[in-house]
């Protein structure tokens, strides 16, 4: 998938017709639309079915049965951070020019997706879909303690910056925010208020809020069909 294949497109995107309440807002299809949104791509998006995300078609294309998946002209890639980047390499939007500077775009993506995110999960999975309640508690406070020490250590690094890399909006701040959205919306973010207001103020952009409503607007369309059924 090179550059210019975005120029000739086109751009389709897989995403959920309908998900509960507390992954409204939060599916990772908003990832590449908030980066597609950035770069200014036309893309469209094919929408699944709650339940099809496992049917042979989408595991054609996304080995575990998930969403979001990118196809731009007649190839198709799958996992978020793999599909952003190369989003981010098509469009100066998103990726200075500098080579230092892309890696250290890079080293944050990863960043995001591995040394933030999965403490970020380990904590909303105790807290939300563990089954033993009473061992998840014992566990929070450990996992709780290790998010934290991320988190300073990322307070750390932007120090009074908005930007972690170049001084301007890259997809370093596109993944780092995201992430830490649901760290932010489960008030884990209240004692770093550097890193809060580094989300609200990534979170005010308008690709960003394109893109949410791009995410809302089908589970508000459907959401009667899904709560009927439960
Ligand atoms: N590492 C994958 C994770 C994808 C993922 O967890 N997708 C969720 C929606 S946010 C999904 O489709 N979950 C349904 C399932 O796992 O059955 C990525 O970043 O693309």
């Amino acid at each position: 998938m090179t550059p210019d294949d975005f120029q000739n497109g086109p751009i389709t995107i897989t995403a959920y017709d309908w998900v509960p309440d507390f992954a409204q807002g939060f599916v990772r299809d908003l990832r590449l639309r908030w980066a597609l949104e950035e770069a200014s791509f036309p893309y469209q998006v094919e929408i699944l079915a709650q339940g099809t995300q496992t049917g042979p078609a989408n595991l054609a294309r996304q080995p575990f049965g998930q969403i979001p998946t990118l196809t731009v002209g007649r190839q198709t890639m799958f996992e978020s951070g793999a599909c952003a980047w190369r989003i981010a390499e098509a469009s100066d939007e998103l990726l200075p020019r500098g080579s230092a500077e892309r890696d250290a775009c890079f080293c944050w993506l990863f960043g995001a997706l591995d040394s933030l995110e999965e403490p970020i999960n380990t904590v909303a999975f105790l807290r939300l879909f563990a089954e033993d309640k009473e061992a998840a508690q014992k566990l929070e406070g450990q996992a709780l303690a290790m998010l934290r020490g991320r988190l300073s250590r990322l307070a750390d690094a932007l120090g009074e910056r908005s930007f972690l890399v170049a001084d301007r909006f890259t997809i370093a701040d596109l993944m780092v925010t995201f992430v830490l959205r649901s760290a932010a919306a489960a008030d884990d973010l209240d004692p770093f208020p550097s890193l809060k207001a580094y989300v609200e103020q990534h979170s005010a952009r308008p690709a960003f809020r394109r893109a949410l409503e791009g995410q809302m607007k089908p589970f508000r369309e459907n959401a009667t069909k899904y709560e009927a059924a439960a």
